[in-house]
């Protein structure tokens, strides 16, 4: 990790933030297992630092759209903790009022256009949002959370040339994992990823599991993007250390796709974004005092999150039907 000038506040902030997708969804896992939620859930586990180095380089009226494994997207750009569980409880007072459910959770107030159950469904919305940014000239960049299978969705072609056609303010942000589904990738994908980007546009391949490194990147691709430098791809090589799913094993019914050795490698010490990352922050003089107090912030913002959603009043089914209508009440 390299220094990048930032004060203690914020590097601390860069773990806060990525402590909090880390241990709220550790604590979802568990309720899942517990039968507490409805619908699949899909973790971010061990990708923190991808979505909250790049999110961090946006601001705050700047646009995201993200994918099914969209939690970490979802808070690292701002959007509300407890909202996000109600929503993944399946209560009205979840960020959509309890229909979306985990893959789709939204707020368009803090520039995140969605989830998307979809896989590759965020391209051409984000090729629209930077499109519209460029007409009303108004400095937003739009940012595209895609992973290494969505790359393999004709849409991602579509919208890189639209992007590269019309110079929009767009970044692609490919989160590559390795891993698609209960695919290894590399077994289905022919050729380098970033190099069907090169015909495009500027491209970077960073470690994705180093925040600072994507923070950096991705500021200079949203750099780029506001002064009319058009769109940029960055890479993010990362891991997700839980299943596909949570209900893997079921799905799975005893085949194996990856090896026991290769989740240990990614969630040693040195690899895994958050201990690398306190690691180096006390490198740079960060002790327990500091670093402590954010874990606890953390776990009792949880909590509340929980309580939240355990007393909020279960989704009214009958709104779903007002709501398919563009011109009913809601
Ligand atoms: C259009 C479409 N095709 C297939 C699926 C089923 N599916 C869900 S996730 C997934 C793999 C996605 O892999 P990747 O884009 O690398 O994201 P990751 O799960 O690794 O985060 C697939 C094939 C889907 N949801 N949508």
């Amino acid at each position: 990790m390299t220094d990048s000038g930032y004060n203690r506040a914020q590097l601390l902030n860069l773990l806060r933030n990525m402590l909090l997708i880390r241990k709220a969804e550790q604590r979802l896992s568990r309720l899942f297992r517990e039968g507490a939620l409805p619908g699949a859930l899909h973790l971010y586990i061990g990708q923190e630092a991808s979505g909250v180095g790049a999110c961090t380089a946006l601001a705050e009226h700047d646009w995201i759209t993200s994918t099914h494994r969209g939690h970490g997207h979802y808070l690292a750009k701002g959007g509300d903790l407890n909202a996000m569980f109600a929503e993944i409880y399946g209560k009205r007072e979840g960020i959509c009022r309890g229909m979306g459910g985990s893959m789709h959770v939204a707020d368009f107030s803090r520039g995140i256009l969605g989830a998307n159950g979809i896989v590759g469904g965020g391209f051409a919305i984000a090729t629209g949002a930077a499109f519209g940014a460029k007409l009303r000239d108004d400095g937003r960049v739009a940012l595209c959370f895609f992973g290494d299978g969505a790359a393999n969705q004709g849409t991602f072609m579509e919208s890189m040339n639209v992007a590269s056609a019309w110079q929009l303010p767009m970044i692609f942000l490919c989160e590559n994992n390795g891993l698609s589904e209960f695919t290894v990738s590399s077994t289905v994908t022919g050729g380098k990823l970033v190099d069907r980007a090169k015909a495009f546009m500027p491209t970077v391949v960073v470690d994705g599991n180093d925040v600072l490194a994507v923070q950096a990147a991705v500021s200079q691709a949203a750099e780029l993007a506001r002064s009319g430098g058009g769109p940029s791809y960055v890479e993010t090589v990362t891991y997700r250390i839980h299943g596909h799913l949570e209900a893997e094993d079921a799905f799975l019914a005893g085949g194996v796709y990856r090896t026991a050795e290769e989740i240990t490698n990614w969630t040693s010490a040195e690899r895994d974004p958050i201990s690398r990352y306190e690691a180096w922050l006390r490198a740079q003089g960060m002790a327990d005092d500091d670093i402590a107090p954010v874990h606890e912030e953390i776990d009792r913002r949880i909590e509340a999150a929980v309580l939240f959603a355990e007393n909020g009043q279960d989704v009214d089914i009958y709104l779903a039907h007002t709501l398919m209508y563009a011109d009913r009440e809601a």
